[in-house]
């Protein structure tokens, strides 16, 4: 484990976001999202991954679509999540019951090799390895991307996952 150090918020970091939504248009929601994310200042997209439509996990909901995004940046993980959650709310995302369906989840998967534990932002997310539908478009697009946690890498995670409630969505 390695903390943070002053020069860190100059310097480009790599991140990767998951992004869900089961309500409303949520390919158009998604796709909304990447966008502003792509126009956010101290924001590069440098990677978005297919979208796939997913059984819910937790309490019964619809389907969502998942995908996940890299990101580089020039920007400390708190300030990330923060802008993350901004976004949340512009898309009208309420908080309600846990793992409920919702207009918008943007979640923090990995914010280069840190591994940060405060009682607002875990890095790497906590259930990020149990996730088939964070794996899988995770491994879409960063399969060598190293969990700093179990040492593994993200296409050799998905393995380990049942991947068959989680299927690429038609149209694309
Ligand atoms: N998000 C949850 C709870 N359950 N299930 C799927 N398939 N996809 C999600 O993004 C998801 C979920 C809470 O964040
Ligand atoms: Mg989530
Ligand atoms: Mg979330």
């Amino acid at each position: 484990m390695r903390g943070l150090s002053p020069q860190d918020s100059y310097s480009v970091k790599t991140s990767a976001i998951a992004l869900g939504s089961n309500i409303g248009d949520s390919q158009a929601i998604l796709e909304a999202a990447v966008e502003t994310l792509a126009r956010t200042p101290g924001i590069l997209l440098t990677a978005k991954s297919s979208w796939y439509q997913t059984k819910a996990i937790g309490p019964a909901q619809p389907d969502y679509i998942n995908g996940c995004i890299l990101l580089q940046i020039v920007m400390l993980p708190q300030l990330l999540l923060e802008t993350l959650l901004n976004i949340e709310q512009k898309f009208g995302r309420v908080r309600q019951e846990r793992w409920g369906p919702r207009t918008l989840d943007l979640d923090l998967l990995l914010y280069d090799d840190l591994i940060l534990q405060t009682p607002t932002l875990q890095i790497p997310h906590p259930r990020m390895k149990e996730r088939a539908f964070v794996l899988v478009p995770l491994a879409e697009i960063a399969p060598d991307w190293v969990d700093p946690v179990s040492g593994c890498v993200i296409k050799d995670l998905v393995k380990q996952v049942d991947c068959s409630d989680v299927h690429l969505l038609l149209g694309n």
